[in-house]
């Protein structure tokens, strides 16, 4: 079989596959078993020693996903997603790991993956018309296509702080936890980053640190996760009407069935009701979904300043220090424009002795020193000190990789100004090499799972286009893709996330263009164009 081919080139340094799946995540996964099906000799090359990717790296304590669990996860297969149980609502990183181990040992897919192998240079040989994979652990592999289920948030963003090599404390990124944690219990810890992660990450370190210093730059918007045992009732009813949910997901915009009323525009509801409906969301579990109660929030600046200040209403009445209330209130940029973060008990973690937040934007990181850190406004002694700094995200897997494609251009040096891209699937001059969370694509603002299976069918059918009728390359031409880069900015332009110096907009790297990265146009519009794209004999592409 073909499982049994690519198990046989564990141990050869040089060997010629059909296909290199690049990570071992959910996208990687999936991508093997659907290739697999296709007759295509696969191999996987992942960086960790295990399978799951972001819910690999991602082992901090609090690391929980903030979308419904039984909606996080794939679809392709009837019966797993009958057999499967997730015990909670939003599950924890170990569930998901759980999960995904399950899925690799399930689908035998374990043996077509090259752990501890990370890709280091991919070349496109134009002689062969043929890619040269090469891993760190020594592999040099031939393939004709290259899959890139690399994750838009993999590589780990470390802030050049003066000084940082000489702290003598234990230093640790989030997305680098080790597996056997971070022993802090008693001691002065500092986390310095309050996104997603920073939200997760500080109430647990809290729990049990002798002290906990959060260097805030940027607040952020936060909600109650109001996770749960997962209700026996709903899942059952979830399993009944699996078919039908997962059919929705594909035709809404953020690939989710949506447990929860909307109700239109904010300005068709009086002050009263607008709070009124505000509140009962907060209670309930809507999680991010939050900010779809009212569909002009994220493109009108008075709908979203509503919103935004209510929200602000919340963090007075919960931190019981108005200072530190009014240091977390987000003033810089409209609610939802920076992805909005799932809590559980953040805000409430500023009403502790044991915390105290540091304001890095009026009093900015000077250096990391030997015992600790100092800013403009003083110096703080630390033993553990935790970077949830993020990610050079959606580019920065790719062009840390070394890729080369026709004429010897490195994608570096392409991406340079900005990540052009068609469909967020293929870079011109890069033939045969697939992204599937690629940047122009909608990736982090719908759910993540059913993206990755619906864009890797895709890139499946049309790799068996190409095999059938025998053509070597897919490519497109740099007007293609300046026309659907240009149609990823008109359409964000639309809203209101182009105003935050987001990660979306690569605003978070020093020296990285700004260039707004992400289809906001809706999953189902995006995938409705990829749809048209292959009828149309996969329109503006090149295939020879
Ligand atoms: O990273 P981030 P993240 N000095 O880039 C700060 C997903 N995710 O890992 O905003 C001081 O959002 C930075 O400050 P600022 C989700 O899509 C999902 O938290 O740049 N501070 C910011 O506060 C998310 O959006 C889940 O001013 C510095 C923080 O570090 C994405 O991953 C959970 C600094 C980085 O925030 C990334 O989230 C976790 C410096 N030099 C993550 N450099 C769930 O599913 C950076 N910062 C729940």
């Amino acid at each position: 079989t073909v499982a049994e081919t690519a198990g046989n080139v564990a141990d050869t340094t040089s060997e010629t596959v059909d296909v290199v799946v690049v990570g071992a995540g959910f996208s990687g996964l999936y991508a093997l078993h659907r290739l697999r099906r296709s007759g295509l000799d696969v191999i996987c090359f992942e960086a960790g020693d295990g399978v799951g990717g972001t819910w690999y790296w991602n082992r901090y304590p609090g690391a929980r996903v903030d979308l419904e669990s039984v909606q996080y996860s794939y679809s392709f297969d009837h019966d797993l997603q009958q057999d499967w149980h997730w015990p909670e609502l939003f599950s924890p990183q170990e569930d998901l790991e759980k999960y995904i181990n399950h899925v690799a040992d399930r689908f035998d897919l374990r043996r077509m993956i090259r752990f501890g192998a990370r890709v280091n240079r991919l070349e496109f040989d134009e002689e062969i018309g043929q890619w040269q994979v090469s891993t760190e652990a020594g592999h040099r592999v031939t393939a004709k296509y290259v899959i890139a289920a690399t994750g838009p948030l993999d590589a780990t963003n470390i802030p050049r702080f003066p000084g940082i090599e000489n702290f003598r404390g234990t230093l640790v990124h989030t997305s680098q936890w080790p597996e056997e944690g971070v022993d802090y219990a008693g001691k002065r810890v500092g986390v310095i980053g309050t996104g997603s992660t920073g939200v997760q990450v500080v109430p647990e370190i809290a729990k049990t640190a002798g002290h906990l210093h959060v260097f805030q730059r940027t607040p952020v918007y936060t909600v109650p996760a109001n996770n749960q045992p997962l209700d026996p009732a709903y899942e059952r009813d979830w399993k009944q009407h699996y078919g039908e949910r997962r059919e929705m997901m594909r035709h809404h915009p953020n690939a989710l069935v949506l447990p929860m009323r909307q109700y239109g525009s904010i300005f068709d509801h009086p002050p009263e009701e607008q709070i009124k409906i505000l509140e009962e969301a907060w209670q309930a579990r809507s999680g991010v979904l939050f900010f779809f109660l009212f569909d002009d929030v994220m493109r009108n600046m008075a709908a979203n300043e509503i919103v935004a200040e209510w929200f602000r209403g919340k963090i007075r009445q919960i931190v019981k220090d108005p200072d530190v209330a009014e240091l977390l209130c987000p003033k810089t940029y409209p609610l939802g424009t920076k992805r909005l973060s799932i809590d559980s008990g953040y805000y409430e973690t500023f009403n502790r002795d044991n915390v105290t937040l540091v304001d890095v934007r009026g009093n900015p990181i000077t250096e990391i020193t030997a015992n600790g850190l100092r800013t403009t406004a003083g110096e703080y002694e630390l033993d553990v000190l935790v970077l949830a700094t993020g990610f050079d995200a959606m580019t920065g897997s790719l062009t840390r990789m070394n890729v080369t494609g026709v004429g010897g251009v490195n994608l570096k040096d392409k991406w340079a100004d900005k990540p052009w891209n068609y469909l967020g699937l293929v870079v011109s001059g890069f033939p045969n090499l697939f992204m599937i969370h690629g940047p122009g694509s909608p990736s982090v603002v719908a759910q993540m799972v059913t993206q990755c299976e619906y864009q890797m069918d895709w890139i499946a059918e049309l790799i068996d286009h190409m095999e059938y009728r025998g053509i070597a390359t897919a490519d497109t031409t740099h007007d293609t893709e300046s026309e659907w880069c240009d149609k990823v900015t008109e359409v964000a332009n639309q809203t209101l996330f182009p105003l935050a110096d987001s990660w979306y907009a690569g605003a978070n790297i020093e020296g990285k263009a700004r260039s707004f990265m992400i289809w906001v146009g809706g999953f189902d519009a995006f995938a409705d164009k990829c749809d048209e794209v292959a009828a149309n004999g996969y329109e503006g592409f090149v295939l020879k």
